[in-house]
């Protein structure tokens, strides 16, 4: 077999070691925004498996918010770090983006260069063989160098194992947790255990996979180093190079170190030019993979009554008396008075509906996984009404249905005074079938903090697409004129996707 590693080998190689980096620094960043694991079908508090904070939660529904619940990253860490889980979110999609094209492009030649017979092993004699690895490596012994064939059959069942079965499981457990897939094959998250199964087990795959990271990069280091080094840089084993091949490797590592650290700080140094760059090229990805899935709760099955979580967490807390007295006073006056203005935005024209009306049209009513996007889920029984049987037919010029709540975002980006909650919603997203106003959870009124009397439901998006408190739903030609334009609350305060589908 040819020893030698061709240069696409190596490149591949190199890129992947960049992309690693980005895809871990960035996850740290999106668990961070929630640092609780669960294998559980709900996440009530005190039920964790695991947490990375010292925080108690109260027991009780509904007295606090997710996003309290943040830590901040040191950007030395995370990528960007300091409680940036949108711009994380970003980047953890533009790596793994690149990261499956590098993967595709490396798996295609080791197949069609036939190198593939290097790594996986093609006789069980491996096993035996990476066992007597093994003992030496604990006793502190290395293996002859006649044994790397280039490599020996502990590596051949390592790198096996990382390209073959962690890196797809990776990608498997990865996209488990986007509402697209979620609300369109739901057998597929149940596979995983849910959405907490599915998140846990990301997280599993990460600790292998930095674990398996460090003791590479330290083993060719501390194992036969003059043959690694100099293969690596060089791709033959032509050892007098191996000084020069040295000082190439420590500098590339750490260029590569800075540069991850540079894109955190480039990153922070302006967040909305950062969104306006990575927003759009992520989207490539959703188009392709996501934007044609439709969700269709109410025809699966996989989901039952059994499924329904006991705790339902909440991001964002109730109007207060402030905030909105004709909210107050309808909830005292048992909603008597509460009406939602539903119409077009392009002419000013809307009509005020109360709960009563709103009852009467036809209703809907499913099971369905709610996800916020910093990592906690709950399952539902959701009933009410398709925001197309809601809506007057649509106006001539309108791209957008904008929804605002009686409720106030809680907190702007530019810490400006709170503006009422909203959401726009693109035409695909309106016309599905789980786009819908939602008035009972479980058979009764939505609870008061969960959005009652009335809020939406778009299943196919994390909860940020999801407004409580529903005031008014109305047909608009573009959203870049609301808020700070980008089309909903957690998009300008937390630069969050407009496309909430992953
Ligand atoms: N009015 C209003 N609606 C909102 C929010 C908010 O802060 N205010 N938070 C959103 C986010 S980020 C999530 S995850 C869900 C949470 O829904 P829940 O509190 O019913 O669980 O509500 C969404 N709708
Ligand atoms: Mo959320």
């Amino acid at each position: 077999m040819n020893p030698d590693f061709p240069l696409w080998l190596r490149a591949s190689h190199l890129i992947n070691f960049v992309l690693i980096g980005m895809l871990l620094r960035s996850g740290w960043e999106i668990l961070s925004s929630l640092p609780r694991l669960w294998w559980r079908k709900d996440c009530a508090p005190g039920t964790e498996w695991l947490r990375f904070t010292r925080r108690q939660l109260p027991k009780e529904e509904g007295v606090y918010t997710s996003l309290m619940d943040e830590k901040s990253l040191s950007p030395l860490i995370g990528l960007p770090g300091r409680e940036n889980v949108g711009l994380g979110r970003h980047w953890h999609g533009l790596s793994v983006m690149l990261w499956v094209l590098n993967g595709i492009i490396y798996v295609g030649l080791l197949f069609g260069t036939g190198l593939w017979r290097r790594i996986v092993p093609t006789s069980w004699d491996v096993v035996p063989e990476a066992w007597e690895s093994l003992k030496m490596y604990v006793s502190f012994q290395t293996p002859s160098i006649e044994h790397y064939q280039p490599y020996d059959a502990l590596q051949m069942l390592g790198y096996t194992f990382v390209i073959f079965v962690l890196a797809p499981f990776m990608m498997l457990t990865g996209v488990a947790m986007a509402p697209a897939i979620r609300s369109r094959y739901p057998w597929y998250v149940k596979f995983w255990g849910g959405h907490q199964g599915a998140r846990s087990l990301h997280f599993i795959g990460m600790v292998l996979m930095a674990g398996f990271v460090v003791m590479h990069v330290g083993l060719v280091f501390l194992v036969h180093r003059e043959y690694n080094l100099v293969h690596m840089v060089f791709g033959d084993v032509d050892t007098a190079r191996y000084a020069q091949a040295f000082v190439i490797i420590v500098s590339t590592i750490v260029a590569v170190v800075l540069f991850w650290i540079a894109l955190s700080y480039l990153t922070l140094a302006d967040r909305v030019r950062a969104h306006k760059f990575l927003v759009p090229t992520t989207e490539i990805g959703r188009r392709i993979f996501l934007n044609w899935m439709r969700p269709r709760s109410a025809e699966q099955t996989t989901y039952t009554d059994e499924d329904i979580s006991e705790f339902h967490w909440t991001n964002g807390l109730p109007p207060t008396e402030e905030e909105s007295p004709e909210w107050i006073a309808a909830r005292d006056n048992d909603w008597a008075g509460y009406t939602i203005a539903v119409g077009d935005g392009l002419t000013g024209t809307s009509r005020e509906l109360t709960l009563d009306e709103i009852r009467e049209l036809p209703q809907v009513s499913y099971i369905a996984t709610h996800t916020c996007m910093q990592g906690w889920s709950a399952t539902s029984r959701w009933t009410g009404v398709r925001l197309v049987d809601l809506l007057p037919e649509r106006p001539e010029g309108a791209n957008y249905v904008l929804v605002e709540s009686y409720g106030l975002a809680q907190k702007m980006y530019d810490n400006r005074p709170r503006e009422p909650f909203y959401a726009a919603y693109d035409l695909e997203t309106v016309y599905e079938a789980d786009t819908i106003l939602a008035y009972e959870r479980n058979g009764r009124p939505v609870d008061i903090h969960l959005g009652g009397p009335a809020r939406m439901r778009v299943e196919s998006n994390h909860g940020y697409k999801h407004v409580k408190w529903v005031r008014s739903i109305r047909w608009i030609a573009d959203y870049a004129e609301y808020g700070d334009g980008r089309g909903g609350t957690r998009e300008d305060s937390a630069l969050q996707a407009f496309n909430g589908r992953i």
